[in-house]
Protein backbone atom coordinates (compact mmCIF):
# COMPACT_ATOMS: atom_id res chain seq x y z
CA UNK A 1 0.00 0.00 0.00
CA UNK A 2 1.46 3.58 -0.96
CA UNK A 3 1.17 6.28 1.71
CA UNK A 4 0.49 9.99 1.65
CA UNK A 5 3.57 11.05 3.22
CA UNK A 6 3.75 13.56 5.47
CA UNK A 7 4.70 17.13 4.93
CA UNK A 8 7.90 18.00 6.14
CA UNK A 9 6.28 21.45 7.47
CA UNK A 10 2.88 22.76 8.30
CA UNK A 11 0.49 23.92 6.11
CA UNK A 12 0.64 27.34 6.76
CA UNK A 13 4.39 27.29 6.89
CA UNK A 14 4.76 28.48 3.17
CA UNK A 15 2.75 31.37 3.55
CA UNK A 16 2.64 34.29 2.25
CA UNK A 17 3.83 32.75 -0.52
CA UNK A 18 1.55 29.84 -1.08
CA UNK A 19 -1.80 29.72 1.75
CA UNK A 20 -2.49 27.74 4.88
CA UNK A 21 -5.53 26.31 2.79
CA UNK A 22 -4.59 25.93 -1.04
CA UNK A 23 -1.75 23.63 1.29
CA UNK A 24 -4.16 21.78 3.21
CA UNK A 25 -6.40 20.95 -0.05
CA UNK A 26 -3.29 20.03 -2.17
CA UNK A 27 -2.33 17.63 -0.11
CA UNK A 28 -4.97 16.23 2.18
CA UNK A 29 -7.16 16.14 -0.51
CA UNK A 30 -5.94 15.96 -4.36
CA UNK A 31 -1.99 14.13 -3.27
CA UNK A 32 -4.19 11.49 -1.15
CA UNK A 33 -6.61 11.04 -3.90
CA UNK A 34 -3.73 9.79 -6.11
CA UNK A 35 -2.48 7.53 -3.90
CA UNK A 36 -6.11 5.96 -3.17
CA UNK A 37 -6.24 5.79 -6.64
CA UNK A 38 -2.80 4.58 -7.24
CA UNK A 39 -3.85 1.43 -4.32
CA UNK A 40 -6.78 0.85 -6.09
CA UNK A 41 -5.11 0.00 -9.59
CA UNK A 42 -1.97 -2.12 -7.66
CA UNK A 43 -5.00 -4.16 -5.92
CA UNK A 44 -6.06 -5.57 -9.28
CA UNK A 45 -2.62 -7.13 -9.82
CA UNK A 46 -1.06 -8.13 -6.51
CA UNK A 47 1.87 -9.37 -8.70
CA UNK A 48 3.04 -5.67 -8.41
CA UNK A 49 2.64 -4.82 -4.92
CA UNK A 50 5.86 -4.04 -2.77
CA UNK A 51 7.21 -2.41 -5.98
CA UNK A 52 8.45 1.42 -5.37
CA UNK A 53 6.16 4.30 -7.57
CA UNK A 54 9.74 5.03 -8.89
CA UNK A 55 10.31 1.51 -10.11
CA UNK A 56 6.53 1.41 -11.38
CA UNK A 57 6.78 4.73 -13.47
CA UNK A 58 10.18 3.53 -14.92
CA UNK A 59 8.37 0.50 -16.84
CA UNK A 60 4.84 1.79 -18.04
CA UNK A 61 5.63 0.07 -20.80
CA UNK A 62 5.51 -3.55 -19.25
CA UNK A 63 2.76 -2.47 -16.77
CA UNK A 64 -0.90 -4.66 -17.39
CA UNK A 65 -2.80 -2.89 -20.22
CA UNK A 66 -5.78 -1.87 -17.46
CA UNK A 67 -3.71 -0.16 -15.03
CA UNK A 68 -1.03 1.12 -17.27
CA UNK A 69 -3.31 4.89 -17.62
CA UNK A 70 -3.88 4.43 -13.75
CA UNK A 71 -0.44 4.07 -12.91
CA UNK A 72 0.47 6.99 -15.07
CA UNK A 73 -1.45 9.56 -13.54
CA UNK A 74 -2.25 8.11 -10.32
CA UNK A 75 1.21 6.71 -9.73
CA UNK A 76 2.84 9.83 -11.27
CA UNK A 77 0.36 12.14 -9.08
CA UNK A 78 1.63 9.95 -5.86
CA UNK A 79 5.35 10.73 -7.12
CA UNK A 80 5.23 14.07 -8.66
CA UNK A 81 3.97 15.63 -5.33
CA UNK A 82 5.88 14.00 -2.63
CA UNK A 83 8.96 15.43 -4.50
CA UNK A 84 7.09 18.93 -5.08
CA UNK A 85 6.59 19.55 -1.86
CA UNK A 86 10.15 18.45 -0.25
CA UNK A 87 12.32 21.28 -2.77
CA UNK A 88 10.03 23.71 -1.12
CA UNK A 89 11.26 25.54 2.11
CA UNK A 90 9.63 27.90 4.92
CA UNK A 91 10.75 31.58 4.37
CA UNK A 92 10.53 31.54 8.04
CA UNK A 93 13.29 28.66 8.35
CA UNK A 94 16.09 30.72 6.25
CA UNK A 95 16.27 28.37 3.52
CA UNK A 96 13.81 29.22 1.28
CA UNK A 97 14.66 31.55 -2.23
CA UNK A 98 18.34 32.99 -2.99
CA UNK A 99 20.09 30.42 -5.31
CA UNK A 100 21.74 27.35 -5.93
CA UNK A 101 25.94 27.00 -4.93
CA UNK A 102 28.44 25.00 -5.28
CA UNK A 103 28.44 21.81 -8.45
CA UNK A 104 24.93 22.77 -9.09
CA UNK A 105 25.41 26.48 -9.82
CA UNK A 106 28.29 25.58 -11.61
CA UNK A 107 26.26 23.40 -13.65
CA UNK A 108 23.18 25.75 -14.19
CA UNK A 109 26.16 28.45 -15.48
CA UNK A 110 27.75 26.30 -17.76
CA UNK A 111 24.08 25.09 -19.12
CA UNK A 112 22.09 28.12 -19.45
CA UNK A 113 24.59 31.02 -19.33
CA UNK A 114 23.88 32.11 -15.63
CA UNK A 115 21.16 31.53 -12.83
CA UNK A 116 19.24 34.65 -13.43
CA UNK A 117 18.68 33.37 -17.35
CA UNK A 118 17.58 29.76 -16.23
CA UNK A 119 15.34 31.64 -13.67
CA UNK A 120 13.76 32.92 -16.64
CA UNK A 121 14.05 29.99 -19.21
CA UNK A 122 12.14 28.36 -16.29
CA UNK A 123 9.38 30.96 -15.34
CA UNK A 124 8.89 30.85 -19.13
CA UNK A 125 8.32 27.36 -19.63
CA UNK A 126 5.81 27.37 -16.60
CA UNK A 127 3.86 30.39 -17.32
CA UNK A 128 3.41 29.27 -21.07
CA UNK A 129 2.59 25.65 -20.32
CA UNK A 130 -1.09 25.15 -21.77
CA UNK A 131 -3.03 23.41 -19.59
CA UNK A 132 -2.57 21.23 -16.40
CA UNK A 133 0.84 19.89 -16.20
CA UNK A 134 4.42 20.52 -14.24
CA UNK A 135 7.60 22.65 -15.02
CA UNK A 136 10.94 20.59 -14.61
CA UNK A 137 14.46 20.70 -13.98
CA UNK A 138 15.98 17.45 -14.93
CA UNK A 139 19.41 15.47 -15.68
CA UNK A 140 19.19 13.60 -19.23
CA UNK A 141 20.53 10.27 -19.32
CA UNK A 142 23.26 11.85 -20.94
CA UNK A 143 23.73 13.96 -17.57
CA UNK A 144 22.79 17.22 -19.28
CA UNK A 145 20.29 19.69 -17.60
CA UNK A 146 16.79 20.45 -18.96
CA UNK A 147 14.07 22.68 -18.26
CA UNK A 148 11.10 21.80 -19.91
CA UNK A 149 7.21 21.09 -18.97
CA UNK A 150 5.38 17.76 -19.24
CA UNK A 151 1.49 17.71 -19.39
CA UNK A 152 -0.71 15.83 -16.97
CA UNK A 153 0.94 13.69 -14.56
CA UNK A 154 3.49 12.66 -16.74
CA UNK A 155 6.81 12.28 -14.86
CA UNK A 156 10.67 12.38 -15.94
CA UNK A 157 11.62 9.37 -14.19
CA UNK A 158 9.17 7.64 -16.81
CA UNK A 159 11.38 9.47 -19.68
CA UNK A 160 14.67 8.95 -17.76
CA UNK A 161 15.47 12.17 -16.74
CA UNK A 162 16.31 12.50 -13.20
CA UNK A 163 14.01 15.49 -11.68
CA UNK A 164 15.98 17.91 -9.75
CA UNK A 165 13.29 21.06 -9.35
CA UNK A 166 9.37 21.03 -10.29
CA UNK A 167 6.80 23.25 -10.18
CA UNK A 168 2.88 22.40 -10.28
CA UNK A 169 0.80 23.93 -12.87
CA UNK A 170 -2.44 22.49 -12.13
CA UNK A 171 -5.16 25.23 -11.05
CA UNK A 172 -5.64 23.29 -7.71
CA UNK A 173 -2.00 24.35 -6.81
CA UNK A 174 -2.75 28.29 -6.50
CA UNK A 175 -6.26 29.22 -7.72
CA UNK A 176 -7.41 30.12 -4.50
CA UNK A 177 -4.73 32.63 -3.72
CA UNK A 178 -4.00 33.78 -7.43
CA UNK A 179 -7.02 32.71 -9.51
CA UNK A 180 -6.26 33.22 -13.21
CA UNK A 181 -2.64 34.72 -12.07
CA UNK A 182 0.05 32.10 -12.88
CA UNK A 183 2.53 34.29 -13.51
CA UNK A 184 2.04 36.01 -10.19
CA UNK A 185 2.16 32.24 -8.52
CA UNK A 186 5.48 31.17 -10.23
CA UNK A 187 7.22 34.89 -9.25
CA UNK A 188 6.56 34.72 -6.07
CA UNK A 189 7.50 30.67 -5.83
CA UNK A 190 11.10 31.39 -6.45
CA UNK A 191 10.88 32.57 -2.70
CA UNK A 192 10.40 29.38 -1.35
CA UNK A 193 12.59 26.68 -3.35
CA UNK A 194 14.85 24.66 -1.42
CA UNK A 195 17.97 25.22 -3.08
CA UNK A 196 19.97 22.69 -0.64
CA UNK A 197 17.41 19.90 -1.60
CA UNK A 198 17.82 20.32 -5.14
CA UNK A 199 21.86 20.35 -4.83
CA UNK A 200 21.12 17.02 -2.96
CA UNK A 201 18.85 15.96 -6.05
CA UNK A 202 21.54 16.72 -8.61
CA UNK A 203 24.55 15.17 -6.18
CA UNK A 204 22.27 12.32 -6.34
MN1 LIG B 1 -1.06 19.26 -7.64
Amino acid sequence: MYELPKLPYSYNALEPYIDAQTMELHHAKHHATYVAKLNEAIAKHPELEGQTVESLLMSLETMPEDIRTAVKNHGGGHFNHSFFWTVMNPPASGGGGGMPQGVLLEAITKTFGGFDVFKSEFTKVAAGHFGSGWAWLTRDAAGKLKVNSLPNQDSPISIKEMPLLTLDLWEHAYYLKYQNRRAEYIENWWNIVNWEKVGNNFGK
